[in-house]
């Protein structure tokens, strides 16, 4: 069996400060944490900015080239950064920071959704800073904007532009059959390394049908094409990512996808996260890939 690549997303555009007082945000914070969950077995390191006064999701490049090249200098993970972004971010912001460092690996959202954080609001009585609210209030009203046109320039971009490759991010199965027109157009290379998601409230649900029913049809459009991921959200993440392992994929953890170790128990950090995943996957023979190895499986630049 193929050794098992752990993702590690670090902090994403979702939690706030007030939620954790683990949550990285400043640029020290997040190279430490990210550089503590590489010792701990991530060779796939996934990155989003703050602003390290507020905590707030920024595409500003200049605040991640404040971490970026610490993380490299410490680490040989591969370093992988969100084309994502954030709430209200322009697709040319969103873009900025991947340009700029020309990475190995970028997220690639394969569709466009609704993407609901606001029920969040409903667990936290005050927040520290104003924009909190404000930001999961919005969510009610966000499209995450990824039309064909979106991905197609982002494939020219960064794909073609710098030979990075991408974790296709696909949060229903419409979002593999969009990724199968593009392999049907050859505007991406295999292998493809996809990125299942459960748990969010506008993406498919956490359960177990559609966990199978994933890999049932990533097998049919891709075959041997295809590396697979799993990650979840909030308390769906340590329960599904070990499903998927134990079905053949590799795993993503971090304090993007879930704050917490356990129920009821912020993690103290990415690294925890890291940790638990790996005293989960080593008992059942499923061995963590190295950076050199992950590299190999998904065939980067290097
Ligand atoms: N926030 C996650 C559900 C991105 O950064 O482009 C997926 C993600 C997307 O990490
Ligand atoms: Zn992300």
């Amino acid at each position: 069996m193929s050794k098992v690549i752990i993702s590690c997303a670090l902090t994403g555009a979702v939690h706030t400060p007030t939620m954790s007082p683990h949550l990285p945000v400043t640029p020290d914070e997040i190279a430490q944490q990210a550089i503590e969950a590489a010792e701990a077995g991530a060779s796939v390191l996934h990155l989003h900015a703050r602003d390290p006064e507020t905590g707030r999701p920024t595409p500003d490049p200049d605040v991640f080239m404040q971490f970026l090249p610490r993380i490299k200098q410490a680490t040989d993970a591969v370093v992988n950064i969100t084309t994502g972004g954030g709430q209200g971010m322009s697709l040319d912001e969103r873009l900025a920071a991947p340009l700029r460092a020309s990475p190995e690996l970028c997220s690639l959202n394969m569709g466009s959704m609704n993407f609901g954080m606001y029920p969040m609001l409903e667990r936290y009585k005050s927040f520290r800073h104003d924009w909190e609210a404000a930001h999961l209030e919005a969510s009610r009203d966000w499209i995450f904007k990824n039309t064909f046109k979106d991905i197609e320039l982002i494939l020219e971009r960064l794909g073609k532009g710098h030979g990075t490759k991408f974790e296709f991010e696909c949060y229903d199965t419409a979002h593999l059959y969009t990724l199968a027109h593009f392999l049907d157009r050859k505007l991406v290379t295999p292998p493809l390394f996809v990125q299942s998601i459960f748990g969010l409230l506008g993406g498919t649900g956490a359960d177990t049908e559609n966990l199978l029913h994933a890999r049932r049809i990533a097998d049919k459009l891709f075959g041997d094409d295809y590396r697979w991921s799993v990650m979840a959200a909030g308390k769906h993440q340590i329960p599904f990512v070990t499903m998927g392992a134990i079905n053949g994929a590799n795993v993503r953890v971090g304090l993007e996808d879930s704050l917490y170790a356990g129920k009821g128990r912020l993690a103290r950090s990415n690294a925890e996260q890291v940790r638990l995943i790996r005293s989960i996957l080593e008992p059942l023979s499923l061995e963590v890939a190295t950076p050199a190895e992950t590299r190999e499986i998904l065939a980067l630049k290097g």
